[in-house]
């Protein structure tokens, strides 16, 4: 099944890939568009080609996978799988989140550890790449039980993470709930207090705005983006999908900066609010989704004027900026065109690899600003690494101190990819930019180590 062979194209390249991943498409997708921009820079630079750094970067560095037995509240024994994908750690130990969802498999964790690690590279803090999750459905479940889940899984998984080896946080279905259980463990079974998960409570080693950052990073990202054409956040409808952590507060800095919110999703359906979603009609909704767990129908409930589509995504609303902020190949390539001859003008990604490759083709194609997950919701994990340093200090910086390292982080985010994806007109090609640009600290990096 492994074929280690030389390649210097793109097809050969992604044909020796697909024979030693088979069955895991999105492992493949999210290589192919790295490999894509990737390979006219290995052209004109052949060191990395020579030392075969994309062949290695796209082999995960090891691959834990475990049982997790736990006990529901009926008495019933229960079992599930969870993996851990330490994918890189050239640049710093391994971060990234874990996902609870009953879709996650090996290919979903290889696409998010491997696009985790060029995201951590262009924070420009020392993160490897990493990503772990389980099959598990926290989708109706008791407190109780989602505490004996985690509890079991970190059982496990507490012997491959530390504070310096590996440092995961959360993901879809994995919250300040689900931290706090895997940390409380953690802390019993090894007997220290260290920041080796982030995401946690504010008093027990959190950091402020790392609840928001994502949403918030993915905003900056959007703004500056606009500002680089002159333009701004302000006076613009968006559209978002999702209403969970990143939704939520892409939602809040949309509003905070003066664009006008007119849906949010779930997996049900989607809402539409023509009124635009407010301040105060955000609290519902936070209400709704972090307190009662609720589905984003319910909004209806207190906004009886907003619609409601089931089944369906916010891509037919017309606005000039989308945020699409729930889950990977949520838009495709009927959806880009409606969005487009709507008169869409930009679209940051909060969630990653939300847009399907076609889609992103076809928005490139049309000149429509588009940033990449890897870059658009860097924030997310950017703050997660100023908890960790907070920690290691064993100190607190305020929301004004972390809010503004946060849009600096990705103020140099939006510079690295023009740098590196700017073409001969005006126009950015934020994916080919954000690719080279996170790929050449970490390929830098496994040249100084030598073969390993
Ligand atoms: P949450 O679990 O808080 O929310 C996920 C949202 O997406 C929910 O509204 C959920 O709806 C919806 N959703 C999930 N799966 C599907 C699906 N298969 N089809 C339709 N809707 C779906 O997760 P987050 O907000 O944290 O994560 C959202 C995205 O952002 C993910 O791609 C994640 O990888 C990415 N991300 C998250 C970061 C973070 O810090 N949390 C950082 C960077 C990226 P429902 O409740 O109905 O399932
Ligand atoms: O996809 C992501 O960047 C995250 N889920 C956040 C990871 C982290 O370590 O904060």
């Amino acid at each position: 099944m492994y074929e280690d062979t030389f390649c210097d194209n793109l097809d050969c390249f992604m044909k020796g890939l697909k024979k030693r991943n088979p069955h895991e498409p999105e492992f493949h997708q999210a290589v192919r568009e790295v490999a894509e921009t990737l390979f006219p820079y290995l052209d004109a630079h052949p060191k990395y080609r020579e030392a075969r750094i994309l062949e290695r970067m796209t082999e995960p560095d090891r691959i834990i996978s475990f049982r997790v037995s736990w006990e529901d509240d009926a008495g019933n024994t229960r079992v599930n799988r969870a993996f851990r994908v330490q994918f890189n750690n050239a640049i710093g130990p391994y971060k990234g989140g874990l996902r609870f969802h009953p879709s996650v498999n090996l290919s979903i964790l290889k696409f998010l550890g491997f696009e985790q690690t060029f995201k951590n590279s262009l924070t420009g803090l020392p993160m490897g790449g990493a990503k772990g999750g389980s099959n598990f459905n926290p989708k109706g479940k008791s407190d109780r039980e989602i505490m004996r889940f985690c509890q079991s899984l970190m059982t496990e998984l507490h012997q491959y993470i530390g504070e310096n080896t590996d440092v995961p946080a959360g993901d879809i279905g994995v919250g300040a709930r689900e931290i706090s259980y895997l940390f409380g463990q953690y802390k019993r079974l090894r007997n220290e207090f260290t920041g080796t998960l982030t995401g946690k409570g504010l008093s027990f080693g959190g950091s402020l705005v790392r609840k928001e950052a994502t949403g918030y990073g993915c905003v900056y990202f959007a703004e500056n983006m606009l500002q680089h054409i002159g333009d701004s956040v302000k006076g613009k409808s968006v559209v978002i999908s999702g209403s969970g952590n990143v939704a939520i507060y892409a939602a809040e800095k949309v509003i905070e900066l003066g664009g006008k919110v007119l849906t949010l999703s779930d997996s049900g359906g989607y809402i539409h609010d023509p009124d635009g979603i407010t301040e105060e009609k955000l609290e519902i909704v936070k209400q709704l989704k972090e307190v009662d767990r609720a589905r984003i129908s319910a909004y209806l409930d207190h906004v009886p004027s907003a619609q409601y589509h089931e089944g369906e995504t916010p891509w037919s609303v017309p606005a000039e900026l989308a945020l699409p902020c729930a889950t990977q190949n949520e838009l495709h390539l009927e959806d880009a065109k409606k969005l487009v001859a709507n008169g869409l003008l930009a679209l940051a990604e909060g969630a990653n690899m939300p847009t399907d490759a076609d889609a992103v083709e076809y928005f490139i194609e049309h000149k429509i600003h588009f940033a990449p997950g890897k870059a658009a919701n860097a924030g997310g994990v950017a703050v997660s690494g100023l908890e960790q340093s907070q920690n290691a200090l064993r100190l607190s910086w305020s929301r004004e101190e972390v809010d503004q390292k946060l849009q600096t982080i990705m103020i140099d985010i939006h510079k690295s990819c023009v740098k590196y994806g700017a073409g001969s007109d005006a126009y950015v090609n934020y994916v080919k930019g954000a690719n080279i640009g996170g790929f050449i600290k970490v390929a830098d990096a496994m040249l100084a180590y030598g073969v390993v």
